[in-house]
């Protein structure tokens, strides 16, 4: 069942989301599970503010410094921010000269196929891994992701994955490749096994990722190193954790839990 959003819910951006998440299931780009999995985000969401954070942002240029200084950068797609951010993930791949892999841990041949035309529509030259292009195998992985494109991922040195299970990441790290996820959760398996983590909503992350990519793409060589070697991951992750439970502190000792501008 669809409905129309009025424009002055106060929850009206977030139900906007949600509206086309489930228009991307019902058009099999979103696995049914992908709109659990939008769920837990979400929540975390919720506890981060629901707005980028400044660790979030030092962990959006070391990744767009990493993905400017690769030598094979790859953006990997699953359904959720195929929906999400088609065009953002376009603008992406073009100033950081990175290609696009659809890799799906609910992959069908439809889904595939239906996330290529979705990318394709939204301006996406060349999409890997659909069908048999996903002829290679991530070593040690059970699940349908470890089906790689031996142009892509497979000979990727930094691979950018939004909305990831905990599992590919590691493999992807064991087999020398620097990760770059965007999570909300900070304590996921993903979140804590990446290079770099951005723990911040897709929606906010990407359209950042792009604009920062803008900014930093004619800088030397050498400030893109050093912003990365400035990062660490783990501090970050900290950074943000103690973040959530400082905000749940203060708002405990408010006695309000909702953060509401005050005429309401
Ligand atoms: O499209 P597929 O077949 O590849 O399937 C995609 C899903 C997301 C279903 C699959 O990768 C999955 O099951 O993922 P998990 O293990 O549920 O992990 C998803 C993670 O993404 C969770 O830690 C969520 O907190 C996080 N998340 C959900 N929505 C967002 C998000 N992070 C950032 N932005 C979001 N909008």
């Amino acid at each position: 069942m669809r409905i129309k959003i009025p424009e002055d819910h106060p929850r009206a951006e977030s139900l906007h989301i949600r509206e086309k998440l489930i228009k991307g299931f019902e058009t099999g780009v979103v696995a049914c599970a992908g709109l659990i999995a939008h769920g837990r985000g979400e929540a975390f969401d919720y506890l981060l503010g629901e707005k980028t954070t400044p660790s979030a942002m030092e962990a959006i240029k070391a990744a767009v410094a990493t993905l400017l200084t690769a030598k094979n950068p790859v953006i990997s797609v699953n359904g959720n921010t195929a929906t999400l951010t088609p065009k953002e993930i376009i603008a992406l791949a073009e100033v950081t000269r990175a290609k696009i892999e659809v890799n799906l841990f609910y992959r069908t041949a439809e889904r595939e196929e239906t996330i290529r035309k979705l990318l394709e529509e939204a301006g996406a030259r060349q999409v890997l891994g659909v069908g048999e292009d996903a002829s290679a195998c991530i070593p040690e992985l059970g699940s349908e992701r470890r089906r790689v494109d031996p142009r892509g991922i497979l000979i990727a040195d930094v691979v950018l994955v939004p909305l990831e299970d905990g599992d590919r990441t590691e493999a992807l790290v064991k087999m020398g490749k620097k990760v770059i996820a965007v999570d909300l959760n900070p304590l996921s398996r993903t979140a804590q096994k990446a290079t770099i983590t951005i723990v911040d909503n897709v929606t906010r992350a990407m359209p950042l990722l792009v604009q920062t990519a803008g900014k930093l793409q004619n800088e030397p060589r050498e400030k893109l190193q050093q912003i990365i070697q400035r990062f660490n991951n783990s501090e970050n992750l900290s950074k943000c954790i103690s973040l959530i439970t400082e905000r749940l502190s203060e708002l405990a000792a408010k006695g309000s839990f909702l953060d509401l501008p005050k005429e309401e």
